[in-house]
Parts: C-alpha cells; structure tokens; sequence
C-alpha cells in the first residue's frame, strides 16, 4: 500500500509538470485528491490494516498529499504567471510606432485652374455672377442675338430638355440674366464661371465643361479696354513675360469679335511642339457686346457700351499643365490628380 501511495504520488507530480491550464490543474486535483480521488481512496483502505501499520501508512499518506498540495499550488502559480506574460505580449502596444497617415486631400487641377482666373478677375474689380445650368432657350440663344432661325445655332449641338428649355451650352445667360436686372444701371463688371452642357465627346471635348466668361458694360467701354484687360488677364496666367495678339473672329453675341493668342509660354514664341510651331496659343474668344444684345436688355447702345470675352477652363488647364487628353480630367484617377 505505501509503494501504490509513493506511485500515485510520482504520477501525479508528472501530470502536473505536463499541465498547462487552471482546468487541467483541477482535473489532477480531482483525479488525486477528490472525494473519490486514488489517494483518497488508499487512505478510505486503511481501515483493513492493523493497528501497527496504520500510523505508518497514515504518515506517508499524509506525506503524498502534502506534496501533491504543493505541487499543485507551485504549479496554478506558474500557469498564472504564463498566462498573464501570454496576454501582456499580446496586448502590447507600441507607442514608438509611426502612426498611419491620412492622405492629404487637394483640390481638382480644374478646380485650382478656375480659382487662379477668378483671383486675378477679382484683383481687376471683377464680380462673380452665377446662375442655373438647365437653362430657357430664351436666355441661352435669343437673348444673345441668336433667335430661332439663325444659322449660327448650327455651332452648338445642344442637350434639349423640351423646345423651350436646355443645358446652357455657355455661362452667357448668366450675362444676360445680368444685364436685364441691373438695366440701365452701369458699370456692369462681371466674370460667370460654371459648367456648360454640348453634345461632344473626343480627346478635346467633353460633353460637360466649364467655362468663365466676362462681361463689362458702362459708358464708354472700348476696344483699348478689352485689349488691356485681356492683355493683363494673360500675364497673371501665364507669366510677367506673356504677349497677347487679337485675330479677328466672329461671335453671334460680339461685333466686332477676336479670338485671343499668347505667346507660347513654352518656347516663347520661337516655336514647339505646344504650339505646334507657330509660337502662338488660342486661349479665348472675345468681342465687343453687340448692340443688339445690349438692346434686349434694354440698354441704350447709343448710351453704354461693352465687351464680352469667355474662355474653357479645360483648355487653359490643359495648356498650363501640359496635359493631352481632356478626359483625364474627369476620370478621378489619383495617380495623375495627386501630381497636381
Ligand atoms: C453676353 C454678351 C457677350 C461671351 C463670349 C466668347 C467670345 C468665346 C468661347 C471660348 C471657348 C466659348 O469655351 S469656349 O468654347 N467663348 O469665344 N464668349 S465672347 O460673349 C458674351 C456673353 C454674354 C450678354
């Protein structure tokens, strides 16, 4: 009977060694030391022994479990200590670590572009008008000289929305929506930037894009004035340097009408692949306000003069950053938008 104690004894500090978890330790506990555990179960036997043996017996019993209760309790300490150690490591944070950057968010290349000619209209005592994009016919053509039958609505292909209603194919509208409230105050010295609507869609038109036209009216307004302000619009843009030429042209809403050059910022004049070598960039359209226009406003044009000019912001962008492909600029891919 002892050597059975001493066995159990030797097995269940082996099974402690091996024990890993509070539930194993207390699997063995009860194994060993339960109510109907094996050392319990000696020491319930020890009835049948005589009276010699059983203080003996009853010592090396009282021996084994003694050492079985240490070893259990030295080993709950170890598991303890293991399991905390386990969950230290793995809740370690640490704060030495580079936190994860945000992204910087910028504004669209056509965005900056718009607001580089707002700033510089502005800086020349401009204000900015505004007005909607789904537009009457009356305001988009008849108002700026272009009534129902005139050939020259053969230039722009138009979203209709019903006869009478469109998607303004220029800001002009908001010009004329101008000109109508204020009739006959003067000065009128406005620049509209928005987005403008017609069926085109290649490398070099989309069919939504935006514009910022001008319009100034007041009593003697001239040609000189128009030159000027393009002329110093020009050199803001694109650089002190910048030399501005006239073309003649022709507008339905402008008489008379110039199409406006710059010297290419590229090779000054000299010619490249920019400029496709002629030294010379288109950049706007422009004109003196025709007194028709000024007339269906009711401005007297024997009274006030003006002049008119508009330009697409995708173009000047295009040009200014030398981009080929308008479409790029609404496709919303971060790796070209991010070099802007
Ligand atoms: C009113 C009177 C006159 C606006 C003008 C242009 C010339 C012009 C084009 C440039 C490139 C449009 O984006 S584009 O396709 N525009 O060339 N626009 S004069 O003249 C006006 C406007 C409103 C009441």
């Amino acid at each position: 009977m002892e050597q059975k104690l001493r066995n159990l004894s030797q097995e269940a500090l082996t099974a402690l060694g091996a024990a890993h978890t509070p539930e194993e330790l207390n699997d063995i506990r009860v194994k060993y030391l339960g109510k109907k555990g094996e050392v319990t179960q000696v020491l319930r036997g020890m009835g049948a022994l005589s009276a010699e043996e059983r203080p003996k017996l009853g010592q090396v019993a009282n021996e084994v479990r003694v050492a079985i209760e240490k070893a259990l309790e030295e080993r709950n300490n170890r598991v303890k200590e293991a399991q905390k150690e386990k969950m230290l490591a793995a809740e370690t944070i640490d704060i030495t670590l580079p936190g994860n950057r945000f992204g910087l968010g910028r504004l669209h290349p056509l965005t900056q572009v718009m607001q580089e000619i707002e700033n510089i209209f502005m800086g020349l005592g401009f204000k900015i008008a505004e007005g909607p994009e789904i537009e009457l016919d009356y305001y988009n053509f008849e108002a700026l000289n272009l009534p129902k039958d005139h050939p020259a609505r053969d230039m722009q292909d138009t979203f209709f929305i019903n006869p009478e209603v469109l998607l303004r194919t220029h800001t002009s509208p908001v010009q004329a929506r101008t000109m109508e409230k204020m009739v006959p105050q003067v000065p009128i010295k406005i620049i509209c930037p928005g987005r403008v609507y017609r069926r085109d869609d290649d490398a070099t038109h989309s069919p939504m894009f935006h514009q910022v036209e001008g319009l100034v009216v007041d009593k003697h307004i001239t040609f000189a004035d128009l030159k000027g302000i393009l002329a110093t619009f020009a050199k803001q843009m694109f650089g002190p340097e910048t030399k501005t030429r006239l073309r003649p042209s022709y507008f339905p809403f402008t008489e008379p009408s110039a199409e406006v050059d710059i010297s290419c910022f590229n090779c000054k004049g000299s010619g490249c692949r920019v400029c496709k070598g002629s030294g010379w960039l288109e950049i706007l359209g422009s004109g003196m306000v025709h007194p028709r226009v000024l007339e269906m406003s009711g401005y007297n044009p024997e009274e006030v003069t003006g002049f008119a000019f508009g330009m697409g912001v995708e173009r000047i962008a295009m040009l200014k950053y030398g981009i080929d492909d308008l479409r790029l600029l609404f496709d919303n891919d971060l790796r070209f938008l991010a070099q802007f």
